[in-house]
């Protein structure tokens, strides 16, 4: 922000007042996105960007997080150190403006600090505002430097304690438990965001340990490959059967601009396009994936013609050249441009010609240079084609049919009296029992209940056609009133909140998997435009006389027990929900249904592509990679048959 003092208005002294640490904590979410588990994990990729960058720049060959008891994270790294000396304008070390200014990272030492697209370097007085405490270690080959800080205040000088030849950070630090609702680290994150940006930054070598417990998980994440062997990755973890033995890998200079694109075919119906602008993931896309779409399509309708695979007239859409496709896209780029609600979208409109450009030329001789490797790829194209077809035929007559019947909502459906659907929502309810509950138990002016019944068809080997045909789907597909696929159309939704109930145990997270897969697949923008919900309905009942609490985690139970037996030590019956079906309708309102009282989990985009992820795991016709997915797991699976 600049300011000059003539404009100078209240409000912006104000703003000028906050833009110290205290800011940060006062509205933790706008620096991290938010102080749930993500904003929590977020604090460690802030540090994490620095080695990396360090390590992009040439000078570190290894950086190693940690994980150590007490919600503690450690972050090394063998580079050169952030520097020590006294900067002019405050009068202090450059590593002490780095964690006690905001933004400090960008602007400190000219352009020493400054790195590839000027977007990393900038977190570290944020982490440091949001941790109980931190601490930081430098070595500059001569003498180990050491400062510490509690929440954001430095609680003495940077100090020298003690001689090194070695080189190199090491920062430490605890969140802060009056900011974050959890600090509990999940091991998983981190290992998939990590390994995503060794994917994005090929040679950076990553040590991940967990530390909690003897003998904990640890991960080497290396890859000479980059983000070739992000796609190798994600076919062998998915267990699909490659149409090419080959990764294409293309890429592509403009000035400082860069894009890489690396791309594979595999047997499946899934598309799975990850997009990234200077190593952040671009959720919603932008002008790198339209660049990349608009250059495959075309590269695939002129080869085809051209090798007289596509006959006269044939034209493959967007949507059947992706078919079975799995591609990474990569760009840095300097004064990247993020728009939309998210900021996950790129809107620099120079990348999308680097882009096309890169895939109609660079594409295309390849294509030229492995003519076996075009007429496979053109093979599944023109399959796609031809079922899209038949697809659409097929849901001309289900829609004259459907047109053709009177009542086209399901018959299970417990509609609301609302029709406005920024009022509305509806339940989702495996099992006629539970459906049951919910139905006398719900506000039926607004909520309305869906229970499901019958075999869920298998989303992974199905073409939309099938999805037309399935007695399970379809009365959600008519019941949300969307429409799906390429057909989809949001203002059609008759419900703001759709809400999945299901148990808290292996068949609920079953159920969910599959209808947040679904979602992901056939009805995308209900996700990403947050419409999903999970109820979340209690684990326990307590009860002490009259006095009853009900809780949603083994922690929870633990609390309420110890404040409802009180002082005396009083006996405290703790009931345990083994399903819905075991909470009478007035529970069900209270606990899970009624706005007042209820939590519930909306669903990102994130949770769901996890969602599609486990699902193809689960269902697939592999069993190698299950058994190794349900080992690493078991304790979610636990009796899950196979
Ligand atoms: F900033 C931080 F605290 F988040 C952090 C920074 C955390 C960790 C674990 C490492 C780092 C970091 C910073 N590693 N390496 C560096 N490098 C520099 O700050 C550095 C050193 C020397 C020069 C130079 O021009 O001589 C420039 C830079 C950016």
């Amino acid at each position: 922000m600049q300011n000059t003092p003539q404009n100078q208005t209240y409000d912006e002294n104000q703003i000028q007042v906050l833009e110290g640490l205290e800011a940060v904590r006062k509205r933790p979410g706008m620096y991290i996105g938010s102080t749930g588990t993500r904003g929590l994990h977020h604090l460690v990729y802030e540090i994490v960007d620095n080695s990396i960058d360090e390590a992009l720049a040439g000078y570190c060959s290894e950086i190693t997080v940690d994980i150590l008891p007490g919600d503690v994270i450690r972050v090394q790294d063998n580079g050169r150190g952030i520097p020590v000396g006294i900067q002019s304008q405050t009068g202090l070390p450059a590593v002490t403006v780095v964690f006690t200014v905001l933004h400090a990272g960008g602007k400190f030492g000219g352009s020493g600090y400054k790195v590839s697209g000027g977007l990393h370097g900038v977190g570290a007085s944020v982490v440091n505002a949001l941790s109980e405490w931190l601490e930081v270690q430098v070595c500059d080959g001569r003498h180990i430097y050491s400062q510490s800080f509690k929440r954001g205040d430095a609680t003495g000088d940077l100090e020298i304690v003690g001689d090194t030849d070695k080189t190199g950070t090491c920062v430490t630090f605890k969140p802060d438990g009056e900011i974050f609702e959890d600090l509990i680290y999940d091991y998983d994150t981190l290992l998939t965001r990590l390994r995503e940006q060794a994917f994005l930054n090929a040679g950076v070598n990553i040590l991940l340990t967990d530390k909690r417990e003897e003998n904990g998980r640890s991960d080497r994440l290396c890859y000479e490959g980059g983000i070739k062997s992000f796609v190798e990755h994600i076919h062998k973890k998915r267990a699909y059967e490659v149409l090419h033995d080959e990764v294409i890998h293309l890429t592509a200079v403009s000035g400082d601009s860069t894009a890489e694109v690396a791309l594979q075919y595999n047997d499946s119906y899934n598309k799975i396009v990850l997009s990234f602008a200077n190593n952040i993931h671009t959720v919603d896309g932008g002008t790198h994936e339209s660049g990349f779409q608009r250059g495959l399509t075309k590269v695939l309708n002129d080869y085809g013609k051209r090798a007289n695979i596509l006959k006269e007239g044939d034209k493959l859409s967007s949507e059947d050249v992706c078919e079975g496709l799995t591609a990474i896209i990569s760009v840095k780029i300097t004064n990247a441009q993020f728009e939309g609600q998210t900021k996950a979208k790129l809107g620099n409109t120079e990348v999308t010609p680097l882009v096309y450009g890169l895939m109609t030329d660079k594409l295309m001789t390849y294509f030229e240079e492995n003519p076996a490797v075009a007429r496979a790829i053109l093979d599944k194209a023109t399959t796609a084609a031809k079922a899209r077809e038949a697809a659409k035929r097929a849901r001309d007559l289900t829609r004259r049919k459907s047109a053709l019947e009177t009542a086209s909502l399901p018959g299970k459906l417990a509609d609301c009296s609302d029709r406005d659907m920024q009022n509305t929502e509806i339940y989702i309810v495996e099992g006629d029992s539970a459906g049951g509950s919910a139905k006398s138990g719900r506000d039926r002016r607004f909520q309305a209940i869906l229970p499901l019944w019958g075999k869920m068809l298998n989303v992974e080997k199905a073409r939309l056609e099938k999805v037309y045909g399935n007695e399970k789907l379809m009365p959600v597909v008519t019941a949300l009133g969307t429409g799906i696929g390429e057909d989809f159309d949001l203002s059609k939704l008759r419900y703001g909140k759709v809400i999945i109930m299901a148990d808290a145990d292996v068949d609920g997270s079953h159920i969910r998997t599959l209808l947040l897969t679904f979602f992901f697949r056939f009805m995308r923008p209900l996700i990403s435009e947050g419409h999903v919900y999970l109820a979340q309905p209690p684990l326990f009942k307590l009860s002490r006389g009259k006095q009853v609490r009900y809780a949603y985690s083994d922690a929870q139970r633990d609390m309420y027990s110890k404040e409802l037996s009180g002082e005396s030590g009083a006996k405290v019956d703790i009931q345990r929900y083994k399903g819905l079906g075991e909470m009478d309708p007035e529970q069900l309102w209270e606990t899970t249904m009624n706005p007042e009282n209820r939590t519930m989990i909306k669903v990102e985009m994130e949770d769901a592509a996890a969602a599609d992820e486990i699902f193809t795991i689960l269902m697939g016709d592999k069993v190698a990679p299950r058994r190794e997915f349900i080992e690493q797991n078991a304790k979610y699976v636990e009796n899950l048959d196979i």
